[in-house]
């Protein structure tokens, strides 16, 4: 979004308020956490991908104050401003589970949502023998729904790979703490004979799992390899800011992504209540409307380009295949391609693995990426 102002206002009236030394490509943790990408392939420094004569303020925001437009940061610095562009993610929430984060001292544990701890998820797979291999989903909204399973058809993938799977005590559960029900996309689809789903099980206490890490998996005789998603929640400075809505989520138009209460403010990606799957894909369609939004705006006009919703999840169901499932707000199927998506392909493992990361870092983070819309509309000929 920084770039796409630049290009409006001018270089030397935008800044960024990042505190990160690294910016990471976080789509492909996924195939790290499996082996089939380095990790060292997923980040870049901040100060490569900030736009060229944009302003980089290194500090972290502390306090949002829309009536008086300015923000404070940590580090004490007012800002003021005249529009606001909140980007400011999710958080997890892994202390709120009990025994964690310590418990990722533990060789058998991994999560591919942390720089820190994908990795341990490819050293757990390696190290498996038999067992269960249990992979948890909060009842939290999270960020890209699909790796709790994508990392699951994943190792699924690996074991048979080095035929572990003919072995009798192999066991893999997505072991979901909210209702099985809210998992199911249109896509969703399950390899039964060798998935097992474990539902609704929670400790009573407020807590994710029981102490001593995790009694209820011990429960189902413990486990061999456990991947976590950890709870998700707004970021703090959110949560009790002028801007939020009683979640806690950036309360912006589902349409236009103004703030429904302040006109110069604007919420985009995981940070805000669109009612729409939180993924890289919706951040980028998001930001070609967001970018028209703005425009008319500041010239005191209505905004008129509407969001539709669009996410997509390119489901990792194995090394060389993937399901892409694109949909909007009504979850209604909003395929780009002019093929059969919900089969898997190798091509879109390959869309997914090699051609996005080359996007993201050479066409969006330039401003040019709004999503597939128009791609979608040449596929159909202008038909949807
Ligand atoms: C996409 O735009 C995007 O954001 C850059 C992703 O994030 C990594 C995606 O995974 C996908 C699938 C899209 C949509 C793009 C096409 C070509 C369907």
């Amino acid at each position: 979004m920084a770039t796409r102002m630049k290009r409006k206002v001018g270089a030397e009236n935008v800044a960024i308020v990042e505190p990160s030394e690294r910016h990471f490509y976080q789509p492909i943790w996924t195939l790290v956490g499996a082996g089939a990408k380095q990790l060292s392939l997923s980040g870049r420094p901040t100060v490569s991908v900030i736009p060229s004569g944009v302003e980089w303020i290194q500090d972290r925001v502390a306090e949002l104050n829309p009536d008086k437009n300015c923000i404070r940061t940590d580090n004490g610095k007012e800002i003021s401003y005249r529009y606001l562009i909140i980007a400011l993610g999710i958080q997890l929430d892994y202390e709120k589970i009990k025994g964690l984060p310590e418990g990722f001292a533990y060789p058998k544990i991994g999560s591919n949502y942390s720089v820190k701890t994908v990795e341990k998820t490819w050293k757990a797979l390696q190290d498996f023998k038999e067992g269960n291999a249990i992979f948890t989903f909060p009842n939290t909204p999270v960020k890209c729904a699909g790796a709790p399973q994508k990392i699951m058809y994943l190792s699924e993938a690996y074991f048979r790979k080095i035929s572990l799977l003919n072995i009798k005590n192999l066991n893999l559960s997505l072991f979901s703490l909210s209702s099985f029900k809210n998992l199911l996309h249109p896509f969703f689809f399950l390899k039964q004979n060798t998935l097992n789903i474990i539902k609704n099980v929670t400790d009573g206490s407020g807590a994710y799992f029981k102490n001593p890490l995790f009694g209820n998996i011990l429960k189902l005789g413990g486990y061999e390899m456990l991947h976590v998603t950890p709870p998700m929640s707004s970021p703090d400075v959110l949560k009790t800011s002028p801007v939020a809505d009683s979640a806690g989520w950036v309360d912006v138009d589902k349409e236009t992504l103004q703030h429904k209460k302040y006109p110069n403010v604007f919420g985009i990606g995981d940070c805000t209540n669109l009612p729409t799957s939180k993924t890289a894909a919706a951040v980028a369609a998001q930001s070609g409307i967001l970018d028209r939004t703005i425009s008319l705006i500041m010239k005191n006009q209505k905004p008129t380009k509407k969001y539709d919703g669009y996410t997509s999840c390119p489901l990792v169901t194995g090394y060389n295949s993937v399901i892409l499932a694109e949909f909007d707000y009504r979850a209604e199927p909003l395929e780009t391609f002019p093929f059969d998506q919900s089969k898997e392909r190798l091509s879109m493992y390959l869309m997914k693995a090699d051609m996005m990361p080359f996007l993201y870092w050479n066409i969006m983070l330039r401003g040019y990426w709004g999503g597939p819309a128009f791609f979608r509309k040449l596929f159909h000929l202008g038909m949807s």
